[in-house]
């Protein structure tokens, strides 16, 4: 937590700088800064109470000073004496995408735009268009950028709500009094992006668990405060709602505030047909007698339908499948064996190889594959057929050792899909590694129909495993590129390639309403954390999320298989397409 705030310090720093128009040197050692705490695994404190700071490269006497003035004080003065000068609604201006702090310090110097607002009303009146470094094109993209912005500020990525309702239910679960505590919601749903969190809870003591969870320490407002619900809002920017909830209400409003709405209408809708009437409070005969359920299982049974997993409650099709006993078993994160498509020093990870492994191996996982950038993403540090090379021999030496622990490391890569649809290796390379996945990292303005051939182009290079994160998105702050996306599912299923689920809680993409589009082509998905770091191996449980919206079964998933299967369906694989 420390660190994030000492990062995020920095950073900022760095663009204030830039938006004051410094010597962009001075900005940059900052970001720099940055990105080396970023990567220390050693105690801050240690390294500042022993004044080790400068065996550090790239941080100086006057960056060392301000990082151990906040690991004292929490603080950093420098850092507020520049915030007086740009002020938060010019910081603002930062969130819109595109724009970074070199063209602020124009906008403000040149228009005195010093709001998102007034920039807006400046792009509106055409006033950037005159301006040097600006143009017609960039004007629009701004106003492109504030849209986007408007569309999205109130939300949040899942990962950010997940980790912020568990430490609050951790939090409230310490009043003893506190009998069930559920988060409902988009939440529960592990839809990719969150407005709010939706805490449930049925105690003896309404007075005391609303009492506490106001006195949350990350509140930084009381929205409402009452006995039955209350509203804060979070440091980390969004909304918690409390409702305590009567013991025989609890599965009716547990269904309820899980959604999603248009899930609700619907089994609403079938209650009706039942003559039965169902809300947040209870499920109802024609005359107002309540039908007791114990649990969400039991309103389902009452409305002659088998259990509906919160993920796929998105009126999708769930009522007819759970009509019909029909709801797959889902995907449960247990049943993945390997991790597949993970970064290392040889590109922009932060980890070595044998770290990546460790982590993996600690975590209970059988095997690794590496994916690191090819050579295109050079700005990624990507790897010539040289560099690969060392890579295999590296691999090689560290598998022996991993041997006895029934652990393996695949060779694998991840190559750009380069803008006319070939990889970045030549055929003969490519047939070097035990896995290839192929994604778009550059070129993303292409036309649907240019982009759309390009990924087709890929699929069909009979070397190419996985499609990587299909639609390039960045959830909160990149459109997907435009492409046709059935075209591309139906030509990965007739070339027998796999989809990745790329897990990343920035990307979570394949968008899990696509999944079972995937499935009913007949194509194969594969969860991936795209990890540059060990910390990241983790986040394939947002992947899980995903494939479990997208009604994925663990046979639908390629990396659930045991290594020795995967070993060989690799080989297969390769061999089927190459056929073709
Ligand atoms: P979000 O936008 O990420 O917060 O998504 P939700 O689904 O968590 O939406 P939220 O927090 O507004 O409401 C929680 C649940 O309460 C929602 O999923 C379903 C239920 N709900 C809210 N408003 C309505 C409504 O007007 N009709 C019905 N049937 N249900 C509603
Ligand atoms: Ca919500
Ligand atoms: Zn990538």
């Amino acid at each position: 937590m420390e660190k994030e705030k000492l990062i995020h310090l920095l950073n900022r720093i760095g663009e204030m700088l830039e938006i004051l128009g410094e010597n962009p040197f001075k900005s940059r050692s900052y970001y720099n800064g940055a990105r080396i705490i970023e990567g220390i695994t050693e105690d801050l404190k240690k390294i500042t109470e022993e004044k080790r700071w400068n065996e550090y490269k790239g941080i100086g006497e006057g960056l060392a000073q301000k990082i151990s003035e906040y690991i004292e004080t929490g603080q950093i003065g420098y850092y507020d004496e520049l915030h007086e000068k740009v002020p938060d609604e010019i910081l603002e201006m930062l969130n819109i995408p595109g724009l970074g702090p070199k063209k602020i310090n124009v906008l403000v110097k040149e228009l005195e735009i010093t709001s998102i607002r007034r920039l807006e009303r400046a792009c509106r009146e055409n006033k950037l268009v005159g301006i040097k470094g600006f143009g017609e094109k960039t004007q629009e993209n701004i106003l492109k950028g504030i849209e986007y912005l408007k569309k999205t500020s109130d939300r949040h990525l899942f990962a950010v709500g997940l980790a912020n309702a568990e430490r609050l239910i951790d939090y409230l679960k310490k009043e003893k009094s506190v009998e069930k505590i559920e988060v409902a919601g988009s939440i529960r749903r592990r839809k990719e992006t969150v407005k709010d969190i939706d805490i449930l809870v049925q105690t003896r003591e309404p007075g005391k668990v609303s009492k506490l969870f106001i006195e949350y320490p990350e509140v930084t407002e009381v929205i409402a405060h009452g006995p039955t619900k209350s509203s804060i809002r979070l440091k980390d920017g969004l909304n918690a709602d409390l409702r305590v909830i009567k013991k025989d209400e609890f599965p009716f409003a547990l269904h309820y505030f899980t959604g999603s709405k248009e899930h609700n209408i619907a089994m609403r809708s079938r209650s009706k047909d039942f003559g039965l009437k169902l809300n947040e409070y209870g499920l109802f005969t024609g005359n107002e007698e309540k039908i007791q359920c114990k649990s969400e299982e039991e309103i389902f049974r009452k409305l002659k339908l088998s259990y509906i997993p919160p993920e796929l409650r998105e009126n999708f099709g769930e009522l007819d499948a759970a009509e019909k006993n029909k709801i797959p078993v889902l995907i449960e994160e247990n049943d993945l064996k390997g991790i597949v498509h993970v970064h290392s020093t040889y590109s922009d990870g932060l980890n070595t190889i044998e770290e990546m492994a460790e982590q993996c191996l600690s975590l209970g996982y059988s095997y690794i594959v590496f994916c690191d950038h090819s050579k295109a993403a050079f700005y990624a540090n990507g790897l010539n057929e040289e560099r690969v090379l060392k890579q295999f021999e590296e691999i090689d030496k560290l598998n022996k050792k991993f041997k006895e622990k029934k652990f393996k490391i695949f060779k694998g890569i991840e190559s750009d899909i380069l803008p006319d649809g070939r990889l970045d290796f030549e055929d003969e390379f490519l047939d070097k590694f035990d896995l290839v996945v192929g994604s778009v990292h550059s070129s993303f303005k292409l036309s649907e129909e240019e982009m759309t051939a390009r990924a087709i182009k890929a699929i069909n290079n009979p070397f190419l495993t996985v499609l990587g994160h299909p639609t390039g998105r960045l959830l909160l702050s990149r459109d997907a590129y435009k492409i046709n996306l059935e075209s591309v599912i139906e030509a990965a299923g007739k070339q027998n390639v796999l989809i990745e689920i790329n897990s990343n809680p920035h990307r979570l993409d394949l968008d899990w309403r696509y999944c079972r589009l995937a499935k009913d082509n007949g194509v194969k998905l594969m969860i991936c954390p795209d990890a540059h770091a060990t910390k990241g191996i983790a986040d394939v449980k947002y992947g899980i999320g995903i494939a479990r919206k997208g009604w994925l079964t663990e046979k639908d998933v390629m990396n659930t298989l045991p290594i020795n299967e995967f070993e060989k369906f690799l080989k297969e694989h390769k061999k089927e397409r190459l056929k073709k």
